[in-house]
């Protein structure tokens, strides 16, 4: 039997596993191949320089599957923001049905997208956050823990923690993100009150993850030790893979006697860590991943990873059946 969750039921997904917006890696390659292999896939709607850029990549995705895909929009506080409302009217013009939202302020932007009737995922680091959600009217939280890549918040509140208090008060059903990588992970979120869990290092070590090999080789390479913890100070915490780069800006954060963000900016620039996933030099920039690095251990194609996922988690959940009572376990 298939997952039955609210979240397989609403998206019309096999599985319950989400591939969680990534700038510079959420492509339509990464997006159609997660949606051709039962999951959501998600374009990343930033990683457009333009709303009309978003339109075409939105296009060139759906002639690369017939599945359900969404699409991130990432809130983000800039001395120039992009301009949210164009590219939110983009996704709603080309028919898109479901989207993940992320950041600052979402308010207005869930107001634009609800009102065509888009399913709404929104992701946040804390309960408080999350509620202000729910009264926007989204549809899914998606809960992100403290071991997850990119903005953790600065709580530093694990899933064991977020999960079980979602659970107790948000009264809307949700997924849990950070620190998700195979079906035992998804087992135990489902556990703990989840309908589905949101990946997003455990996808960029795919095949299809359109970003160079030596970086997917080096996610295989590292250890759950291998992230750190930068921008704290200006209280926009990050979880970056602790390469030399990332070392030297926490020197700089750490020692630096006047606080002034230009000291750091040049070492956290977004320019050089794109060019990490074109060249493949993983010093070359600074790039996010989660401490769930330290779980993969290889590049599949999607299509692998997400039936493996289905067949782990079931496993799982038969295990811990077994340890109760006598009942006949659950097959795929
Ligand atoms: N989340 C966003 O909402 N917007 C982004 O632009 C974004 N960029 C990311 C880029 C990379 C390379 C990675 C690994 C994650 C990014 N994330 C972003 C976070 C993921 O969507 C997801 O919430 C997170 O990876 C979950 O933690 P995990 O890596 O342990 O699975």
């Amino acid at each position: 039997m298939p997952f039955n969750t609210a979240l397989t039921r609403k998206l019309g997904i096999r599985v319950p596993v989400v591939q969680g917006g990534m700038q510079w890696v959420g492509y339509a390659e990464l997006a159609s191949a997660v949606s051709n292999a039962g999951g959501l896939g998600l374009l990343t709607a930033l990683t457009q320089p333009t709303p009309e850029d978003l339109r075409k990549e939105i296009r060139r995705c759906r002639e690369m599957t017939k599945y359900p895909f969404g699409v991130n929009l990432t809130l983000l506080p800039a001395m120039v923001p992009p301009d949210y409302g164009a590219y939110a009217q983009v996704i709603i013009d080309e028919g898109i049905k479901i989207v993940e939202t992320a950041g600052n302020n979402p308010g207005p932007v869930i107001k634009q997208l609800k009102k065509a009737g888009i399913i709404i995922l929104h992701k946040c680091t804390t309960i408080r956050h999350a509620k202000s959600a729910v009264k926007l009217g989204v549809d899914f939280l998606s809960i992100d823990g403290f071991e997850c890549a990119g903005h953790v918040g600065e709580h530093d509140i694990t899933n064991f923690i977020l999960l079980s208090r979602a659970r107790q008060d948000l009264g809307v059903p949700f997924i849990a993100s950070g620190g998700f990588a195979d079906g035992h992970g998804l087992a135990a979120a489902l556990a703990l009150g989840a309908e589905g869990i949101n990946m997003g290092t455990r996808f960029m070590s795919t095949v299809e993850a359109p970003i160079h090999q030596n970086i997917k080789e080096t996610i295989v390479k590292a250890q759950e030790t291998d992230t750190a913890l930068v921008l704290r100070r200006w209280k926009n915490t990050s979880r970056l893979f602790a390469n030399k780069v990332t070392q030297d800006a926490l020197k700089i954060e750490k020692e630096s006697t006047t606080g002034d963000f230009a000291e750091i900016g040049p070492y956290v620039s977004g320019k050089r860590g794109r060019q990490v996933f074109l060249n493949g030099d993983p010093d070359y920039g600074v790039w996010t991943a989660g401490q769930v690095i330290g779980l993969i251990h290889d590049i599949p194609t999607c299509e692998v990873l997400l039936r493996r996922i289905e067949k782990e988690a079931l496993e799982s959940m038969n295990r811990a059946r077994s340890l109760y009572s006598d009942a006949p376990a659950a097959k795929l």
